[in-house]
């Protein structure tokens, strides 16, 4: 049921340091042809910096670890690509389905496999209206319940940020700042949140990661919040915020639906401006996962 390409393989028989990418922004986070595009160029970098890609995705009932260029195709441009959470892989395997992997899947998978460190674009949460519609994303779980380091842009605007924050603590789950104190909202390098603990350099956030285990805390995941470098216009980013929500909410989109509709509609909505800036996330994302595996 699980496949490595021969890449990762290697890696993992010769100990060198890899760096898991989730698949889910490649199906159902950033439009088509792009999103093939923006894959292979993060592999790249990923390997720029010393360390190996492995995308994770399901194909045809398959876990893969690390896709070849065929199978990356298939992810970007199948329309028969499901999301898969972590309670989907056993169906999807069973019933050789294909799938897309969220956060808390790639992680789970990446432990699995036993790769540490994963690059995503930003992290699900505690939705906004949780009170009533009790939606709040497994990522957060899985962050709790496995030891993988998520380096992200923090968590979009469209979540409840505080929320989500205080189920980060609650869970116990670390967090911590590269080279900023503000808790980054994805699109802007600033949530309005604050971040206790910040780390200077990929090395520092790769003691920290070993610390844990000194202090019998490595039971959990870590994320690294790292802002974006390019941010979208703050006022473009209030409206598209506020469009976005009433037409989910107008459309009824509910569960694991509504992060893609709000997505999709940033990025229909803004010309083009939300598309770049997510891209430039997910590259610079990849850049600090690949120097923090190889510290
Ligand atoms: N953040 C992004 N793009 C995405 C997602 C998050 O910038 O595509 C995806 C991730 O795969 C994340 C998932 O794990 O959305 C969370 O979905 P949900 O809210 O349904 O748990
Ligand atoms: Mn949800």
């Amino acid at each position: 049921m699980i496949q490595y390409s021969s890449e990762v393989r290697a890696a993992l028989v010769e100990k060198r340091p890899l760096v898991a990418l989730e698949s889910t922004i490649i199906s159902h986070g950033l439009p088509r042809p792009k999103n093939l595009e923006v894959a292979l160029e993060v592999e790249e970098i990923v390997r720029s910096e010393g360390a190996t890609p492995a995308t994770i995705a399901i194909i045809d009932g398959v876990i893969h670890i690390g896709l070849e260029k065929t199978e990356l195709d298939r992810v970007a441009n199948d329309e028969n690509f499901t999301k898969a959470s972590i309670r989907d892989l056993a169906t999807a395997t069973a019933s050789g389905l294909s799938a897309a992997t969220t956060v808390a899947a790639t992680s789970h998978i990446a432990h699995l496999s036993g790769i540490e460190f994963f690059a995503t674009g930003g992290l699900g949460g505690v939705h906004r209206g949780a009170q009533e519609s009790w939606d709040e994303s497994a990522d957060l779980l899985a962050l709790a319940n496995i030891p993988v380091l998520v380096v992200c842009a923090g968590v979009k605007s469209i979540l409840d940020i505080q929320a989500t924050l205080e189920r980060l603590e609650t869970l116990s789950v670390p967090l911590i700042g590269y080279r900023t104190k503000k808790f980054p909202g994805f699109y802007l390098p600033d949530s309005g949140y604050t971040i206790e603990h910040e780390a200077k350099s990929a090395a520092e956030i790769g003691a920290i990661w070993r610390a844990r285990k000194e202090v019998g805390t490595a039971n959990t995941g870590l994320v690294v919040a790292n802002p974006t470098p390019l941010p979208l216009n703050p006022t473009l980013h209030e409206r598209l915020l506020k469009d976005g929500l009433a037409k989910a909410r107008e459309n009824s989109v509910t569960g694991k639906a509504v992060t893609p509709f709000l997505l999709e509609f940033f990025h229909a909505n803004s010309d083009g401006e939300s598309l770049k800036v997510n891209i430039e996330i997910i590259k610079s994302n990849s850049r600090l996962a690949a120097q923090i595996a190889s510290s």
